[in-house]
């Protein structure tokens, strides 16, 4: 910068001096341009940076001119410097690691997730910041032997290569993406893929058939609590587990009732009076139950659809009272009988153990208060 001055008869002298911007010579970090005292020529004093995040694209100051080497009169004018930009800046992805999704089983070109990186050069300055995406370590599906993932150079749109893909057998991909930009500078950055599950395996019951064993019931009380837990394998994360006993299936099948329970088993309950003692019940009963996954009764598909047998064994338990085989005998006796005659048998079963039930006898004491009768435990 040069300045003139109108005095004709006077010695020039002139000085200048720099404010503002950059000139600030007692901040050493902001003393970026100096001008030399008497030619005016301004000039950098340390690199300048113009990019984000620390730089600083324009700078303003002021130029003084002084005439009489300092202690005359005064004139300025304003300096603005523009940084032209070069491409010193490589494309960052902010994030180490960046997360999408994608569900089985779908079509190819399926939008995965967008990969975006920054680079804080001028995105006017040529191409300094014009940012090309590309798939640096990609996944090889091994049917096909061809990339599983494709990229969109432009958009940084990550999206299914391949058809159909299968989270039974690859729950998760991890691919390595790279951003360049004009200037062949890069960055990588890297896509955690999660497949997400549909219900599309069957569902299996661990056995093909359940035994167990169970008290018979005591009158028409039905216990509550399960009698079997049954448990099915299904490699979907996605079940709507639903539990039946396939009516007319077997024997009992109208005595018991499937449900489910939280942790997605199945539970098998009473819901008809068990007896051992009716001779068809007491060996037992055997029947099929059914499991789909699709929720509620919904087992039109029967792919979705597995069958197991039960068979539930009956305990016999005490709930029968001894009868007489006859209700009342009448004996006629000599009133000079000798004591410890045996005046009559009484006989009472009980069906209890397969009528195998111990019975044993007493006389009711409010019948006989002058205790003349004994019997013993044979009746
Ligand atoms: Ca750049
Ligand atoms: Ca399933
Ligand atoms: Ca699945
Ligand atoms: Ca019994």
């Amino acid at each position: 910068v040069t300045a003139a001055d109108g005095d004709r008869d006077r010695v020039q002298d002139i000085v200048y001096f720099l404010s503002g911007q950059g000139a600030e010579i007692e901040n050493p970090d902001n003393f970026k341009f100096e001008v030399n005292r008497t030619s005016g020529a301004i000039y950098v004093r340390k690199p300048l940076d113009r990019d984000h995040p620390k730089g600083r694209p324009t700078w303003r100051f002021t130029v003084y001119a002084q005439d009489e080497g300092g202690n005359g009169l005064v004139g300025y004018a304003d300096v603005q410097v523009n940084l032209k930009d070069i491409n010193d800046n490589p494309p960052i992805f902010p994030k180490m690691i960046y997360y999408g999704n994608v569900t089985e089983n779908g079509t190819r070109s399926m939008v995965v997730m967008t990969m975006t990186a920054e680079d804080y050069d001028d995105p006017d300055e040529g191409t300094n910041a014009k940012l090309t995406y590309s798939i640096e370590k990609n996944v090889i599906d091994e049917k096909t032997a061809t990339p599983i993932f494709e990229i969109e150079s432009e958009t940084g749109v990550i999206k299914t290569a391949v058809c159909c893909l299968d989270r039974e057998k690859t729950p998760d991909y991890s691919i390595q993406v790279v951003a360049v930009d004009g200037g062949g500078l890069k960055g990588t950055g890297t896509a955690s893929i999660r497949v997400r599950d549909i219900n599309d395996m069957p569902p299996r019951f661990t056995k093909d058939e359940w035994v167990t064993e169970v008290d018979e019931t005591d009158g028409l009380m039905l216990p509550d609590q399960a009698i079997l837990t049954v448990t099915v394998q299904d490699e979907d994360e996605t079940n709507k587990f639903h539990y039946k006993v396939i009516e007319a299936s077997g024997f009992g099948a109208d005595k018991f009732t499937m449900v489910r329970n939280n942790d997605g088993t199945g539970s098998l309950k009473i819901v008809q009076p068990l007896d051992f003692e009716d001779p068809m019940q007491r060996s037992g009963f055997r029947f099929k139950i059914q499991v789909n996954d699709k929720g509620e009764d919904n087992d039109a598909e029967k792919y979705h659809v597995a069958y197991s047998w039960v068979k539930v064994e009956l305990r016999d338990i005490n709930d029968n009272k001894p009868n007489f085989e006859r209700a009342n005998i009448e004996v006629p006796v000599y009133e000079s009988a000798e004591v410890g005659k045996s005046l009559e048998t009484f006989k009472a079963t009980d069906p209890d153990q397969s009528g195998q039930s111990k019975v044993s006898y007493a006389i009711d004491r409010s019948s006989d208060k002058q205790r003349q009768f004994a019997i013993d435990s044979s009746g």
